[in-house]
């Protein structure tokens, strides 16, 4: 396992091993695992320290559970819209356009992500697995049916036109299962020559097992990461840093060795 130190956020000069570039150079297939630490640098709280002000005193397991939304839908929906203000006016960064640049780099290309900010799609990606959900989007809590306008009576939450049941954010709560299709797809991408785990602190599962099940298919994995997470022992390769300055600086280094 190679660890390549480096100091912190922002204010290091990045080293890629060799031999990683050359792996990544030589790679059919590659895919990507997200989590939040990828929209850090847009602005959007990472999903542990989502938790700032009006909401220090609730852990996200505790908002983001069918339980707590029918405990308590007004506050459960307000805290997404709180939420989704932030997203709205999140741009993508520099670790978003790498990604985006790495599809156009790979020939199969896969890119698995937690996030609920759509921020891959808006960096350019075509083709992004939302394990859970996205937060732009809104479904009916009884039907599951995805709601796109609803009378703006004053109602938190507004209720279904369809069937008057109260509208929710269209992710998945803890407890719920994720969709199947996604996951399908998911597990299909850990079949892989290169799989990277980024800003991510594999402590959720399913998709923390993602990993895990790229190492077992002979995968070369990588984290991507400031700190240390539960996978870090287990990886081939750890770039300790940002992702919005370590992936420009691996995509810029392939693209020179694949030329
Ligand atoms: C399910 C959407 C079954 C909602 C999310 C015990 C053991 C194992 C599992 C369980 C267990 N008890 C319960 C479970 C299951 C549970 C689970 O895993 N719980 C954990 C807490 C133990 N899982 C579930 O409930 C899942 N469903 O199991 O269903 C089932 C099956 C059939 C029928 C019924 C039920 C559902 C999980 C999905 C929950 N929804 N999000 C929303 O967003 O509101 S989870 C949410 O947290 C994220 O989506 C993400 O997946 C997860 C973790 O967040 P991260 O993305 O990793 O972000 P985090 O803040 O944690 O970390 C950020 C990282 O970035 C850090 O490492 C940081 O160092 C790094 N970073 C910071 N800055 C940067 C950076 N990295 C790079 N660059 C930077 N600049």
């Amino acid at each position: 396992m190679l660890n390549v130190s480096a100091s912190r956020l922002h204010s290091y000069s990045v080293t890629i091993p060799p031999e990683l570039i050359q792996k990544l150079a030589n790679a059919k297939k590659v895919s990507v695992l997200t989590g939040a630490g990828v929209s850090a640098e847009s602005g959007v709280p990472t999903f542990r320290d989502a938790q700032t002000g009006l909401w220090a005193k609730y852990s996200s397991e505790e908002l983001a559970t069918p339980r707590a939304f029918k405990r308590n839908p007004k506050l459960v929906w307000e805290w997404y819209e709180w939420r989704r203000q932030l997203v709205a006016k999140a741009k993508p960064n520099p670790a978003h356009l790498a990604l985006a640049e790495m599809e156009k780099v790979f020939s199969r290309f896969e890119l698995i992500t937690q996030n609920v900010d759509g921020l891959h799609q808006l960096a350019g990606n075509t083709r992004v697995i939302e394990l859970h959900g996205n937060i732009k989007r809104t479904k009916c809590f009884d039907e599951g049916t995805i709601v796109s306008s609803w009378a703006d009576n004053g109602d938190f939450p507004p209720k279904c036109p369809a069937c008057g049941g109260l509208l929710r954010p269209d992710v998945v709560w803890f407890e719920e299962p994720l969709p199947e299709s996604e996951m399908r797809l998911a597990a299909t991408a850990t079949n892989c020559d290169v799989f990277l785990s980024i800003g991510t602190s594999t402590v959720v599962y399913p998709a923390a097992g993602l990993p895990s099940e790229a190492l077992a298919r002979d995968a070369t994995v990588v984290e991507i990461n400031p700190d240390p997470t539960p996978f870090t022992p287990k990886a081939h390769f750890v770039l300790s840093g940002a992702a919005g300055v370590v992936l420009p600086v691996l995509v810029a280094e392939v693209k020179r060795r694949r030329q």
